[in-house]
């Protein structure tokens, strides 16, 4: 195992790592900018380094800070977390280079999930249901309207540099192509320097259905069950639960199996996410994440397995704890993202959080950054904490959700708390009964009233 592990992040994730890497006695090294003296992460870890001032890209972004705070500490491995340098494949290079450990999977793992076109070709290859569309980049009209007119219309252009919808266009009909195509090209040169693009079937109304993965890295793999996260606003996840209400136990193993088989073809190392959506019972492909996701604690709750402990075990070499066969699906897990936000107009809402009370009992689980006295700078993600709620069954979990959003308090400033209060209670919530588009329609005729 390691002798020390820096963690290059911030907020409730560099907790949580923090808490999986005491669990194996390791120590810990926090790295945080100027604004961040007074974070909890840095309060708990062994030992502290500041790399910089506010702005992420120069602290929380800084390979030179971050890589000059392992050799001052002398750790000998980092963990990213999400966002920052998670899937930064010149990171994970760069590391590798210089003998600290990556806590995630290869830089070209990285790259080639990086690359949307080649992302999604890899996953066909694999044997992934993917969504039909264009095999590979369409550099001209001619061919973008051939594949559309194949496919049919509506359809989806997107860029091939992109990912977590930005970059995407949607064309009704042949009339609208030409623009839709024009102008997917040029904001995806101008956004990422890169203006391939790719064409795909548009899915009016699916679920996003995501698969948790790990890798070993050898060849070995396997999956950890589904999580629903449709409920989003702005490409942001709000809620997020497994598992998902549409799937039956028999779909879950037959995508899950797939997903495990393409790790071992990869031989990927690491946690992982394979992303679908999923529209009349049939999964397609769009994109896989290469790193701890938000969201990773409702598949903790329903498998009792901690995802970041697997995650140190692969990267030290050790292997996986646990096969397949020792996945147990139990019960019903969701999570609730508290944004330091206005509840309607989504609004940043920094400042001094003057009282601050979490819910706890059995089956309530908070992983936060957060304290009472603590002042939430306005530098980074509004993310403050998340509510990750477990119960038996999914009525239990609502019932048990809204109990615990009762005891929840944070006063001083603005959070997402309100909505979740009204989304628990809500008759399409409590029956499942949700796709991609419902959050956003919800908040629109909620605007209206
Ligand atoms: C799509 C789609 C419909 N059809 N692809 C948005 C984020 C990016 N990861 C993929 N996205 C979408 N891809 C096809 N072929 C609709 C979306 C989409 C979406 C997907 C997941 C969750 C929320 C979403 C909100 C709007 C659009």
């Amino acid at each position: 195992m390691f002798k020390k592990v820096l963690i290059a992040n911030r907020g409730e994730i560099a907790l949580r790592i923090l808490r999986a890497c005491r669990e194996l006695g390791i120590p810990t090294v926090a790295v945080h900018s100027t604004a961040d003296e007074t974070a909890m992460h840095v309060r708990l870890a062994d030992e502290s380094v500041c790399i910089g001032p506010p702005p992420s890209k120069k602290s929380y972004l800084n390979m030179h800070e971050i890589m000059a705070a392992c050799e001052i500490t002398g750790a000998d491995a980092i963990h990213p977390g999400y966002g920052f340098l998670s899937e930064n494949a010149k990171f994970a290079e760069v590391l590798e280079a210089h003998d600290i450990t990556f806590i995630g999977p290869s830089a070209e793992h990285i790259r080639i999930m990086g690359d949307k076109i080649e992302a999604k070709a890899t996953a066909r290859r694999l044997g992934i249901p993917v969504v039909p569309g264009s095999e590979g980049g369409v550099t001209d009209e001619e061919t973008a309207k051939r594949v559309a007119a194949d496919i049919g219309y509506p359809v989806i252009i997107k860029a091939a540099a992109g990912g977590g919808g930005r970059g995407m266009k949607v064309a009704r009909n042949e009339a609208e192509m030409s623009q839709a195509f024009h102008t997917a090209r040029s904001e995806a040169g101008s956004a990422f320097g890169d203006d391939s693009v790719y064409i795909e079937k548009y899915l009016a109304k699916p679920r996003h259905i995501e698969v948790q993965v790990m890798g070993d890295g050898k060849g070995g793999g396997i999956h950890l069950g589904e999580r629903d996260c449709s409920l989003q606003r702005r490409h942001q996840k709000v809620w997020e639960e497994a598992p998902s209400p549409v799937l039956g136990e028999a779909d879950r193993q037959k995508i899950g199996q797939i997903c495990a088989k393409a790790v071992q073809g990869l031989g990927y190392s690491g946690a992982g996410t394979v992303e679908f959506l999923w529209e009349d019972g049939e999964f397609y492909f769009i994109e896989m994440n290469t790193r701890l996701q938000v969201e990773h604690p409702v598949t903790e709750m329903i498998t009792r397995i901690d995802l970041v402990n697997e995650q140190l075990r692969v990267a030290a070499g050790d292997g996986l704890s646990v096969t397949q066969e020792d996945v147990i699906f139990s019960g019903h897990a969701i999570e609730c993202r508290i944004n330091a936000e206005h509840p309607e107009t989504f609004i940043p809402s920094p400042g001094k959080i003057s009282y601050y009370h979490p819910p706890g009992g059995l089956g309530v689980r908070v992983d936060s950054g957060v304290y009472q006295g603590y002042s939430i700078p306005p530098h980074y993600d509004s993310l403050i904490g998340k509510l990750i709620v477990h119960a038996r069954t999914r009525e239990e979990c609502l019932r048990r959700l809204h109990r615990a959003l009762d005891e929840f308090v944070v006063d001083g400033i603005e959070t997402t708390l309100p909505l979740f209060r009204d989304l628990v209670t809500n008759p399409d919530i409590e029956a499942g009964n949700y796709d991609i588009h419902w959050l956003e329609k919800y908040l629109a005729a909620r605007q209206e009233a």
